[in-house]
């Protein structure tokens, strides 16, 4: 034991018989700070204010395919029974550098993945707090990976406050770090829970927002939001929903960059496991996408091992590359899109598709007669396409023009686009031959 350890352990007597030592709040933090967590607080378990908003926001549908978030309705209501016996959570952020420039991947998911090397900082605190107090202490560390209100904790725990673009944002940092908790049986002094608000009137996340996900303040349609549909759905993108992706290949910033806690107090990254990894650092939209199109699984496998970005799989980016290179809006990614149609996965030809009749150069609509996208591919595109079946905020928001993309498609290409998409539709199915039989409309896809 050192010097802090030793000073921080309090000896309680009560009743003639010695209880359990105790450790000084100061203490815990400062081990905290020492493993290198940016910001650190305490809270005491129990009952949670807002598990009623989080099961409000799940009836809602607002959680869309994240069907695991109902998991555990019961611990997340009262933070005492994920860990029987805890009564304090150690809650503690690590910056992962807002600073860093603006890219096609959300500055979170350019290095390693935080997950493990969060909880392995937390297990060494509870190593570490048993060492100071001269027995094991019995916990768990939590980084996602469990039915935790991790927002509500970190407030509590004196953190930050829920800003409007709901993420969790400490008036000296802003908002880009991860939180983690370290749930303990030790009863420690609390830190003062962060009260204040201090988004006043401002709305520029909820006017940033591309997508229109953040719905209300305080209030997000995941299902809109651009991070979970790059992310966390398996599947296709609704096609409504491609052109407001912009060339997002994976999560995005947007509602933090234009938050002014952020432009002010944003930090360069500094733990460099949180650094752009090389098939990442400093390539644009574009050139990712290709690069990602043109994968393969052994290039993907060693690219990104340990990255949070094999959460979507290789499918899954090949599937949002697709995506942003439609929404580029560059003739010269032609090729690259019509090598996509002969990936061996149908959802990867199919956004290929997708992305080439957005383009709509006679070459690509000449390859998207060849083999390729099947009927169903092309029936779902024209079903999602159906603008009367768009929610009705993203038809305005379709018309409104997008200054971040000043390199996106202009007013000719995007009319040839659209004159290509109706002729697609209003083709005679004899003209796509035996292996088109159906082109679908709203009732027709495969
Ligand atoms: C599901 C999830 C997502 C979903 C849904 C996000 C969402 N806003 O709900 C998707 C895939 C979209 C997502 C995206 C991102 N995520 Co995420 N995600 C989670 C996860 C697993 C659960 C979040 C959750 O509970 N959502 C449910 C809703 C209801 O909760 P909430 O919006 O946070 O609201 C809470 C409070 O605001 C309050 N509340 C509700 N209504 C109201 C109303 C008022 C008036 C008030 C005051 C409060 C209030 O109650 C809610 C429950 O506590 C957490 C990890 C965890 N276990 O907590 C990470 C987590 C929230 N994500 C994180 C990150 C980093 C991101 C991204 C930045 C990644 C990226 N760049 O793409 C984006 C950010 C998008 C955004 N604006 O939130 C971090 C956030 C850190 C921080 N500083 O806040 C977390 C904590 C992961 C971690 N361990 O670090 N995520
Ligand atoms: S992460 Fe992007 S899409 Fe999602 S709410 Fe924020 S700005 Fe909107
Ligand atoms: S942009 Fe404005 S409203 Fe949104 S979270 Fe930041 S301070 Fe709050």
């Amino acid at each position: 034991m050192d010097d802090v350890s030793s000073s921080a352990v309090t000896q309680i007597v009560v009743g003639g018989g010695p209880q359990r030592p105790w450790l000084d709040a100061r203490s815990v933090t400062a081990r905290a700070y020492g493993l290198g967590f940016d910001i650190v607080g305490i809270t005491r378990l129990g009952p949670v204010g807002t598990a009623p908003a989080f099961e409000q926001w799940l009836a809602d549908g607002h959680a869309g395919e994240m069907g695991w978030l109902e998991r555990g309705a019961a611990k997340r209501e009262d933070s005492r029974l994920p860990v029987p016996g805890a009564t304090s959570a150690i809650v503690v952020a690590l910056d992962y550098g807002g600073r860093e420039p603006d890219g096609p991947v959300a500055r979170y998911a350019r290095g390693t993945d935080y997950h493990d090397l969060m909880v392995d900082r937390l297990r060494e605190l509870q190593r570490e707090l048993g060492e100071m107090l001269g027995e094991p202490v019995a916990g768990k560390a939590y980084v996602d990976t469990g039915p935790l209100l991790e927002r509500d904790l970190a407030r509590r725990a004196g953190l930050g406050w829920f800003g409007k673009n709901t993420m969790l944002i400490n008036p000296d940092r802003g908002s880009f770090f991860f939180l983690g908790a370290l749930l303990v049986d030790l009863d420690l002094e609390p830190s003062a829970p962060f009260e204040a608000d201090r988004c006043g009137s401002c709305t520029r996340c909820l006017d940033a927002c591309p997508t229109g996900a953040l719905v209300a303040p305080h209030k997000m349609d995941a299902t809109l939001c651009i991070s979970y549909l790059t992310i966390e759905i398996k599947g296709e993108i609704p096609t409504a929903l491609r052109e407001g992706m912009g060339e997002h290949v994976y999560g995005c910033d947007i509602c933090q960059e234009v938050c002014p806690w952020n432009i002010s107090f944003a930090r360069e990254v500094k733990e460099p496991e949180f650094a752009a990894r090389p098939v990442l650092a400093g390539k644009d939209s574009r050139t990712l996408a290709r690069e990602l199109l043109a994968m393969t699984q052994e290039e993907f496998s060693a690219a990104f091992k340990g990255s949070p970005m094999k959460r979507a799989k290789m499918r899954g980016l090949k599937r949002n590359a697709a995506v942003v290179l439609g929404n580029v809006g560059s003739l010269e990614d032609v090729p690259a899109l019509i090598a996509a149609l002969a990936d061996p996965e149908p959802m990867v030809r199919g956004h290929a598709a997708w992305a080439l009749l957005r383009l709509g150069t006679p070459e690509a609509l000449e390859a998207l007669r060849m083999p390729g996208p099947t009927p169903a591919d092309i029936a779902a595109f024209e079903y999602n396409n159906v603008p009367d079946a768009w929610p009705p905020h993203l038809t305005s928001l379709a018309a409104r023009p997008d200054p971040r993309r000043p390199g996106a498609l202009s007013p000719r290409l995007q009319l040839r686009g659209l004159r290509a998409r109706r002729a697609i539709i209003s083709w005679p199915t004899a003209r796509w031959g035996a292996r088109r039989p159906c082109l679908g409309g709203r009732t027709g896809a495969a």
